[in-house]
Order: C-alpha cells, then structure tokens, then sequence
C-alpha cells in the first residue's frame, strides 16, 4: 500500500476527476481534494503541468497529469486493476472505451481551443455535430461493453469477477452525466445498468455518494 500524501487538482466538478475521487474513496485512502475555482484557472493554468487538470501531486513534490494516466497508477497502488498482464489489458481496454464516451461527453462542452466552459456551443451546427459524434460513440461502444461484461461468467457480476476494479467505476463515472441527460441510455443495455447498479451499491462506494457534494459536470 502506498505511503504517499496525495492531493488531487481539479475544478469543483465530478468530470474526469470523479473516478480518482471514487478510487480513494474505495481504497479509503485520505488526500487532498482541491478544487480550483473557474475564476482562479487563468491565474493557475500556467502553473499546471500542460495547462490542464485533474494533476495528482505526490508528496508536494511530483505532479502527474492526465486522468487515465493517474487512474491506472491510483488503481495498480490500492489494488483495483487486474492481477496479471492480460488482466490488466481487459481492464484498461474496457476502461478506455467507457473513457472514449467521457472524452466525447466532454468534449460537446468545450470551445473551440478545448477549454472547459461547461455549455454547448452557440453555434448551433457546432453543437450538433459534437453531439451526433458523442451519440456514435455510446452506440458503438455501449453494445460492445455490454457483450463483454455477459462474456465472462454471464456478466451477473462486475468486469473481472467477483473483485470491483477500475473498469466497473468508469462505467460508472462515464455515464453520470450521460444518465442525467437521457435517463432511457442504457435501457437497452441491462447488464451494464445492474452492474453499474452494484457499483453504486458496493459498501465503499455508496457511503462516499451519500457524502459526497453533487455538482453540475
Ligand atoms: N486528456 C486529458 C484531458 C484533460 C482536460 O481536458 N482537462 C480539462 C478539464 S476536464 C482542462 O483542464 N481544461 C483546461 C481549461 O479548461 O482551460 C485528461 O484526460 O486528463
């Protein structure tokens, strides 16, 4: 188990920082949560390694970016990544897919330059082409997911078996928001929505949702 103090940057919203929020949660492993204000970023973004957030500092010395990056670290440190070399592809492969869903989600909220703005484009046709684009990519990847989770073992339980690991909280994460929009998302995929079910349910996960602040993104 690591011995590393954490502190995890991001803004005041779930976005690709929830999942890392989940695995220390999970790992009931104490760091910081800073949240930047939207009115600080422009001061702070050259700071930030590659102008960008969520940042995991270790020990107020390292600082790593990328979220994918940092959630694989998180979840090969507090165990919930797979076990051998072809666990651990299974794992990221269906974690980047749900990841793709969570790029194209977010994307539809940002400007032209990539920054985060949190509202849709007011360009109308803009708008719509980043939502069709999103739209094809859950109907590419949600069907797919679904067949792999009932591949293995009928998929009753999480991707990997019996053990949560970071590809059930990114189905999860990924598709807060997506749920939000369109409640009806995942009716035709009922694998996925009991598994994400029991991710909501699982004894490490529901008291950090309980106590966690909702926020908008
Ligand atoms: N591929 C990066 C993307 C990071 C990213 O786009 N972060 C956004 C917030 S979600 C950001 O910091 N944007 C800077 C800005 O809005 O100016 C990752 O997964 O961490």
């Amino acid at each position: 188990m690591a011995t590393s103090s954490y502190s995890l940057h991001y803004f005041n919203y779930r976005g690709r920082a929830e999942i890392c929020r989940m695995l220390f949660a999970a790992a009931n492993v104490q760091y910081q949560d800073i949240r930047i204000d939207r009115s600080e970023w422009s001061r702070i973004r050259n700071r930030m390694p590659g102008g960008m957030m969520p940042m995991l500092e270790f020990d107020n010395k390292t600082q790593y970016i990328q979220s994918m990056a940092i959630t694989r670290y998180l979840s090969r440190e507090f165990g919930f990544h797979g076990n051998t070399n072809m666990e651990m592809t299974r794992v990221e492969f269906i974690s980047d897919c749900f990841n793709e869903i969570m790029d194209d989600y977010m994307r539809m909220y940002q400007d032209s330059s990539g920054a985060i703005v949190f509202k849709k484009d007011s360009d109308p046709n803009v708008a719509r082409a980043k939502t069709l684009r999103f739209e094809t990519t859950c109907e590419r990847v949600l069907p797919f997911m679904e067949e792999t989770l009932q591949r293995f073992d009928g998929g009753n339980l999480f991707f990997m078996g019996e053990k949560m690991t970071m590809a059930d909280m990114m189905c999860f994460c990924a598709l807060e928001n997506p749920m939000r929009e369109n409640p009806a998302l995942l009716n035709c995929y009922p694998k996925l929505q009991a598994l994400r079910n029991r991710v909501m349910s699982h004894h490490t996960i529901a008291p950090y949702l309980t106590r966690r602040g909702m926020t908008e993104f």
